[in-house]
């Protein structure tokens, strides 16, 4: 039985040069390694008549994300640079949609909402609204980083009512703690999310 159908979607997160590539400024540990498996996971999902979308990091120059600005991050994935375009061997349909948060300064992980640094308000990504107009009810994840952006993604799918399943071998983890990739994959599971 395949994973995929016309009510899933597959949701490749941040598979973006600055974290895929070795040389990006955030280069994740085995992220390169993940764009082959997400292909696969894209051509099954194409196969079936899966929805495919992808996430975007998009930070302006300056973001109370990055440690220069009081943040934790090296500076990434600003928005028009190279560090932001997706990995050049991931193979996405050009008119597959692609959600990038964080274009208005906006912090957080997950490709669902963001957080107006100055007033602590979340709001939503138009990730959610491209799902429900074509009535997804399963999302499938992968991509970059299982710690990050993967574990706030998959929670909120899940915290929004969708069947949630990550594809455990085609994401990696920038592990600033040892074993923060493998926790994050312990706190999806006990939050709902199946993992594949
Ligand atoms: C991410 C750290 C900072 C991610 C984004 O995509 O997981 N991680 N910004
Ligand atoms: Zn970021």
């Amino acid at each position: 039985m395949t994973r995929y159908d016309e009510r899933t979607a597959l949701v490749v997160v941040d598979l973006q040069n600055d974290f895929a590539d070795p040389s990006g400024s955030l280069a994740v540990p085995g992220g390169e390694a993940v764009v082959p498996l997400v292909n696969a996971a894209v051509r099954e999902a194409a196969e079936s008549g899966a929805m495919i979308v992808a996430t975007q990091d998009w930070h302006p120059e300056s973001t109370p994300h990055f440690a220069k600005d009081g943040g934790v991050w090296p500076v990434h994935c600003v928005g028009g640079t190279w560090g932001a375009e997706l990995h050049p061997a991931f193979a996405l349909r050009a008119d597959a949609p692609r959600v990038r948060k964080g274009t208005n300064g906006e912090d957080g992980y997950s490709g669902f909402r963001m957080r107006d640094p100055e007033t602590g308000r979340e709001m939503p990504t138009e990730l959610e609204d491209l799902l429900r107009e074509v009535d997804i009810e399963r999302v499938v994840v992968c991509g970059l980083a299982t710690d990050y952006c993967v574990k706030a993604t998959a929670i909120d799918a899940v915290q929004l009512g969708f069947d949630v399943m990550v594809l455990a071998e085609a994401v990696a983890a920038v592990n600033l703690e040892p074993g923060d990739g493998d926790r994050a994959l312990a706190e999806m599971v006990e939050a709902g999310v199946e993992l594949a």
